[in-house]
């Protein structure tokens, strides 16, 4: 115990406003930060986090953004006795809202949302169901405020564009040795390079505007009550900043409808589940049907195929440039995890009518309930 508590991370978790940290362990599955449980002497739990510099190069904008929206948050959930658990962000001893290590290392410490968890594959339509409502609210609150009022914590971020251009530059350095996976992955991207920047399009012809996002929208971020079930909150604010909430729709779609998980290297089994996606968006529509234009609504299909090839993109682009970014827990890891998400793009482009037609049919549905409502 004696030697444990000379860890350096107690020293970091000292820089807290807590009772005294008496134990902390690894936490999650995060692929960026590091993240911690620290319980305190007065048994309180909190997320300890080292924030990765190299990817967030400006981690005080991180946490300003992070501020802000819990701040409106915490207000909704008073003003309008919402029933949503929303993360605290604990002072330091110095009266900021993060701690800079003496070896120059990021930290900050949050509080932890007690009695949820989360799921990396859901199991019922229920729990998809709410899903879609969290994701919903999340999205109609934050609505509420002016995107302006956020600065970019991570440029560039969902902007296909960009990382195509990247990709592009990588594969102009090195020559990928040819396998079976790697040729998949390849072929992929070029079929359907044009196809995966129909967002920015959009967004470039003044179709699609800019809201405040979550940024990070996917399944493992959404808690569900233990007790009843119930989606009571959304975590990892890391990347709230303005743009297209089609971002977020499409993330969540894309980890949400895939049963196999974003992990598994059965990449051929993967497939994308149109009947999870109709409870996600029934729920979606429920808190945020009035949101969007029907012109935005007509992007809903190009934004759950964007974010998968987006991600597949990314990690590919990762594994041939050495992995990077991405924490990796073997060697070919981001290749699989591109495998996953491009298998998921074959099977979301394969159904590009049925997925149409379900969010055609809720959208109308609920619609007419609306309607048979007022
Ligand atoms: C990263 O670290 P994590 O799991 O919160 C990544 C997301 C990807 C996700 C894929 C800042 O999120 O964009 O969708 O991995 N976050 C960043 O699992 O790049
Ligand atoms: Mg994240």
């Amino acid at each position: 115990m004696q030697a444990e508590t000379q860890s350096p991370l107690y020293a970091i978790a000292s820089q807290f406003d807590t009772a005294r940290i008496t134990s902390i362990k690894a936490h999650g599955n995060g692929n960026v930060n590091d993240t911690y449980i620290a319980v305190a002497s007065d048994k309180t739990r909190y997320i300890l986090q080292r924030v990765n510099t190299a990817i967030f190069t400006s981690p005080e904008i991180v946490m300003s953004n992070m501020q802000t929206a819990t701040k409106h948050l915490n207000q909704c959930i008073q003003n309008r006795k919402l029933i949503w658990k929303v993360q605290r962000v604990i002072p330091s001893k110095t009266k900021k809202n993060y701690y800079i290590h003496t070896d120059g290392t990021f930290w900050r410490m949050i509080s932890f949302i007690e009695d949820a968890h989360s799921v990396d594959i859901l199991d019922s339509h229920d729990k998809a169901l709410e899903l879609g409502k969290a994701v919903g609210l999340f999205h109609s609150l934050m609505a509420e405020i002016p995107h302006g009022t956020l600065a970019y914590a991570l440029e560039g971020f969902h902007i296909v564009p960009q990382y195509l251009q990247a990709y592009d530059k990588i594969l102009a350095q090195h020559t990928p040795l040819s396998d079976k996976e790697t040729d998949y992955a390849l072929r992929f991207i070029q079929k359907h390079r044009k196809e995966a920047v129909r967002l920015e399009t959009g967004k470039k012809h003044g179709i699609l505007p800019l809201r405040v996002i979550h940024g990070d929208l996917k399944i493992n971020n959404i808690m569900f009550s233990r007790a009843n079930d119930r989606a009571i909150s959304i975590i990892d604010l890391d990347t709230v900043q303005p743009g297209l909430i089609h971002y977020d729709i499409g993330d969540c779609m894309r980890s949400s409808c895939n049963r196999h998980g974003e992990e598994t290297q059965a990449w051929e089994e993967v497939c994308f589940d149109t009947e999870r996606l109709r409870y996600i968006w029934r729920g979606y529509l429920e808190h945020a049907q009035g949101l969007m234009s029907e012109q935005e609504y007509a992007y809903i299909y190009d934004a759950i195929f964007a974010i998968t090839f987006e991600i597949g993109l990314r990690f590919f682009s990762d594994y041939l440039a050495g992995n990077i970014y991405f924490k990796i827990h073997y060697p070919k890891n981001n290749l699989f995890r591109a495998l996953v998400q491009f298998r998921l793009g074959q099977s979301i482009h394969s159904q590009k009518e049925a997925i149409s037609r379900i969010l055609a049919e809720e959208k109308a549905k609920y619609m007419q309930c609306a309607t048979a409502r007022s």
